[in-house]
Parts: C-alpha cells; sequence; structure tokens
C-alpha cells in the first residue's frame, strides 16, 4: 500500500496556477467494508489516505505495486507527471486530485476520460464513487473549436433575437409514417399565431421502414419552408442522425445541409465522445442538438449523499461533467435537466444551465463543484424537456433564463382540446412567462383560454396521466 502515498499531496497543498498546469477532478467515495477489516489496526483515516493516493496513482501513472524502476522503466517522468490527491474531506470522504496537464493529448477526450475515469470505479477498495465535477486547463479547452454556433449564432439563424425556443416530439415515440410526421409539422409550425419553432425526432426514431430518413426529411423540410413561407417564421427540425456508423451519420447529415436545416440532432452518449467530436470537426453548416439518452446509467445515484453530505451507494459521474464535455466537444444545445421534469435532476439544472453559459463559471456552494473558464467556447442552449406541459412554464422560463429550447411531447399532443390548442396554450404560456404575467392571475381571467384547458388537466408541475 505505501506505494501509493506518494500520490498524496502534502495537508494544505494547492495546485499552483491550476487553469494553466493542472485538470482537476472533484470526487467522493465510500471505503470498502472488507478493505476496513482487514486493515484492522490502521485508523479509516489512514485508510481514506490511500483509497484517494491509490485513486490519483490508479488514473495517472502509478500501479498497485513496486515495479521495475531502473534504465529505460519512465519511472522519473511517471513520477513528476503523476497525479495527486488533496483537499481531502475527512468527514465526508470527499476529495480532489490535480492531473499535471502534460499527462494529456490536449485534444482528445477519449484518453483523457480513459485516464480520470478509466478504472478507478473499479477498485476493490471502494465500495461507492461519485464524479461530481472536472476542471479543464486553458490547453485542453484551446484545443476544441468548441460550439459552431451556440446562442447567438443559433438566434441569428432563426432570427430570433430574444425569448425560448419552443420544439415538439411527436408522440406516440414511434408510430407515424414519414408522411404523417410531416402532417405534424404542419400543424405544429402553422396553428395558433404560428409562431411555434421547432420538431424534434424521438431518440429511438431513426430510419425505420415505416418512416426512413431519407423520406421524412424530405417531407418534413418541405411542410417547414411552406410554414416558413406562410408565418414568416423561421422554423426549425431536430433531426435524428444518430448511427454507430460515422459514415452513416455523415450521410445523413450531408442531406440535413442540402436541406439548408439549422439544426441536426445526435445522441451523445449512444452515439459517444469519439462522434460528436468527429461531426463537429467536420464544420458542417449544422448546428449539434445534443439529445442524451443512457446519461442515467452514468449520472443517476439516489443515495443521500449524492451532493456530498452522507453516504453514497452507487459509482456515477455527475451531469455537470457530461455538460463541460459536451460544450467543450461542440455542441449547440443539450438535454440538461429541468425543474419540474418527470426525470430526476437533483435541483441541478439550474447549475447546468450555468455551466453550458457562463463565460467564467464559479463553483455552486450547494453541489460539489469546481467553477470553469470556458476562454473562447461559446455559451450553449440548455433544453428543457420531460413531462413538460404548460402550466410548468413560468417556472422553467424563472429558473433556467430565456436561452432555453423548451420540449412538450405529451404536453403538446396530449391537450383536452387537440393538437392546435397544445400549440396555443404553450404560445400563450410562453407570452406570460416572458412578460412575467402571473400564471394564476391570467388563467382566471381567461377561462376558456387553451392554456387554461391545459392546467385544468396538468395544473402546475410534474404530472403522470394516463
Ligand atoms: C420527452 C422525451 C425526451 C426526454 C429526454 C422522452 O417526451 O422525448 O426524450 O425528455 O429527457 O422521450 O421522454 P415528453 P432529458 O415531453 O412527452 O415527456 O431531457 O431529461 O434528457
Ligand atoms: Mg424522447
Amino acid at each position: 500500500m505505501a506505494v501509493q502515498l506518494n500520490y498524496l499531496a502534502p495537508k494544505r497543498w494547492k495546485p499552483r496556477n491550476p487553469d494553466e498546469n493542472y485538470l482537476i477532478t472533484f470526487l467522493k467515495i465510500e471505503l470498502d467494508e472488507t478493505a476496513l477489516k482487514e486493515a484492522k489496526k490502521k485508523s479509516k483515516i489512514k485508510i481514506f489516505e490511500e483509497a484517494a493516493a491509490s485513486i490519483a496513482a490508479e488514473s495517472s501513472t502509478g500501479t498497485w505495486t513496486k515495479v521495475y524502476a531502473g534504465k529505460g522503466s519512465g519511472i522519473l517522468r511517471a513520477t513528476k507527471e503523476r497525479a495527486l490527491a488533496f483537499d481531502l474531506d475527512y468527514k465526508n470522504f470527499m476529495f480532489k486530485v490535480a492531473y499535471p496537464v502534460t499527462l494529456f493529448e490536449p485534444d482528445n477526450i477519449s484518453g483523457l476520460l480513459a485516464g480520470i475515469v478509466g478504472n478507478i470505479a473499479g477498485m476493490k477498495m471502494v465500495r461507492a464513487m461519485r464524479m461530481f465535477d472536472v476542471r479543464f486547463p486553458r490547453k485542453i479547452i484551446q484545443a476544441f473549436p468548441g460550439p459552431k454556433y451556440g446562442i447567438n449564432g443559433i438566434r441569428k439563424r432563426l432570427g430570433k433575437p430574444c425569448g425560448p425556443l419552443l420544439v415538439t416530439v411527436p408522440k406516440p415515440k414511434i408510430g407515424r409514417t414519414a408522411k404523417e410526421q410531416a402532417n405534424l409539422a404542419r400543424i405544429l409550425f402553422t396553428s395558433g399565431r404560428g409562431t411555434y419553432d421547432g420538431i424534434k425526432d424521438d431518440e429511438n426514431l431513426t430510419s425505420l421502414s415505416f418512416n426512413t430518413f431519407d423520406e421524412r426529411v424530405r417531407l418534413v423540410f418541405k411542410e417547414l419552408k411552406a410554414a416558413e413561407n406562410k408565418t414568416k417564421h423561421k422554423k426549425f427540425y431536430l433531426c435524428n442522425i444518430s448511427h454507430s456508423n460515422l459514415d452513416v451519420m455523415e450521410k445523413h447529415a450531408k442531406l440535413l445541409q442540402k436541406h439548408d436545416s439549422v439544426f441536426m440532432m445526435m445522441d451523445v452518449i449512444c452515439t459517444g465522445f469519439a462522434a460528436v467530436d468527429t461531426m463537429r470537426r467536420k464544420n458542417l453548416s449544422l448546428a449539434i442538438h445534443a439529445h442524451r439518452a443512457m446519461h442515467g446509467f452514468i449520472t443517476r445515484d439516489n443515495s443521500p449523499g449524492v451532493h456530498g453530505k452522507g453516504r453514497i451507494f452507487g459509482f456515477s459521474i455527475s451531469m455537470i461533467v457530461l455538460a463541460k464535455l459536451f460544450r467543450l466537444l461542440g455542441v449547440d444545445s443539450l438535454h440538461g435537466g429541468s425543474p419540474l421534469a418527470k426525470m430526476e435532476d437533483y435541483g441541478e439544472a439550474s447549475y447546468i444551465q450555468h455551466v453550458l453559459q457562463e463565460k467564467n463559471l464559479k463553483p455552486d456552494h450547494s453541489i460539489p463543484s469546481l467553477g470553469q473558464k470556458w476562454f473562447h467556447i461559446k455559451p450553449v442552449w440548455i433544453t428543457a424537456s420531460g413531462g413538460l406541459h404548460p402550466g410548468d412554464v413560468e417556472e422553467v422560463v424563472r429558473v433556467l433564463g430565456e436561452d432555453v429550447i423548451i420540449q412538450c411531447g405529451g404536453g403538446l399532443l396530449g391537450h383536452p382540446w387537440g393538437v392546435e390548442a397544445g400549440v396555443c396554450a404553450l404560445e400563450q404560456a410562453l407570452e406570460l412567462a416572458v412578460k412575467k404575467i402571473p400564471f394564476k392571475q391570467w388563467v382566471k381571467k381567461h377561462p376558456n383560454s387553451e392554456l387554461a384547458a391545459a392546467i385544468k388537466l396538468w395544473g402546475y408541475g410534474p404530472r403522470i396521466v394516463y
């Protein structure tokens, strides 16, 4: 065990000029009972120190035992470049790890992750672990182009200088033909005051026998262009190009480019970091809308200690880390969780909005976090989605601000008076939210409005209605 302790920083040690010299991670662990029993005489403090040091070792230059250290062993550089565990919180078993930036190939996120979160979750001496945050140094940030459009670039392309964007995923998720989806797009885009912004493919709608990618693109864009001419409002289609074959994804993207699409949608966890980096570096005239299907198997941990205080029982990486990775990799909008959504966000959605949109992000005092200087990396739209309906819009805009894409699938298509009324209810909700007109008062004065009908059915806040 002793070999690892040189990966433990001296007490009160702090990395010098971290944004130039180090990548920092922030972790919490639970020690394994067996390791505790075996180390009878050793104090828990000692074992915690060894565990923190071992994690720094395993994720940088070390291994579990002494190895050949003679000529040609690389041991000198390995010692010089080793990561150091520091800032140990002995009460909550939390600590940070500082990795010299020279340990990394700056423009290679897959290599970086294989290091900092590669093997550590497999270590027997820990029974649970959560990575709360990562802070990237300038050298790594500057190795990536970041979002091509970001918030302002999308606003310019849509001619929408302010206000949230509204988009809908057809529900049922799968079932419509390409023609039927295009019909729905027409209704969404032209109902009410014709201001509805977008339609989005669901995560499992790719190119299916009854709804192929090419036909869907052709028919939806035909309706989209017609609606733009009719309503004089720019529209967008978050069309799902996700495929495990990058060449197919590129072919899909090029077809969207031919239709002058504003966006392409990628499921960034299912396709992976390399896919996002590769598609961004192709520099297509398409913004990346990042959906995050499967993230729950990485980010969820319902332990009491999910924000530091209390025990944890799982192995997880927070959505804060994923949000930073995808902003860096260059997505233009990201599903980041939402207040009042059907999905668990541990109240992190509002901080994730800051992670995506601040230039110099400060740590949040209620969530273990490190902050981040973003240099040239543009701010990114947050997408609020998941069980949202018109009655939620007031709170979503209050918490997440106006640079938010609000997605309502069931929350529009389930309106008691039908799809057109669903569009009107959301147009009304958005106008009130932006003007900060309290919904309850307005609904009292407009009991026969589409918004009132939606609120009568769903109220305010998350609901599961069948
Ligand atoms: C929402 C949704 C989205 C989730 C994604 C769904 O539909 O289409 O994929 O919101 O979750 O399939 O559930 P509804 P997150 O609007 O009908 O709920 O944004 O948390 O990544
Ligand atoms: Mg979905």
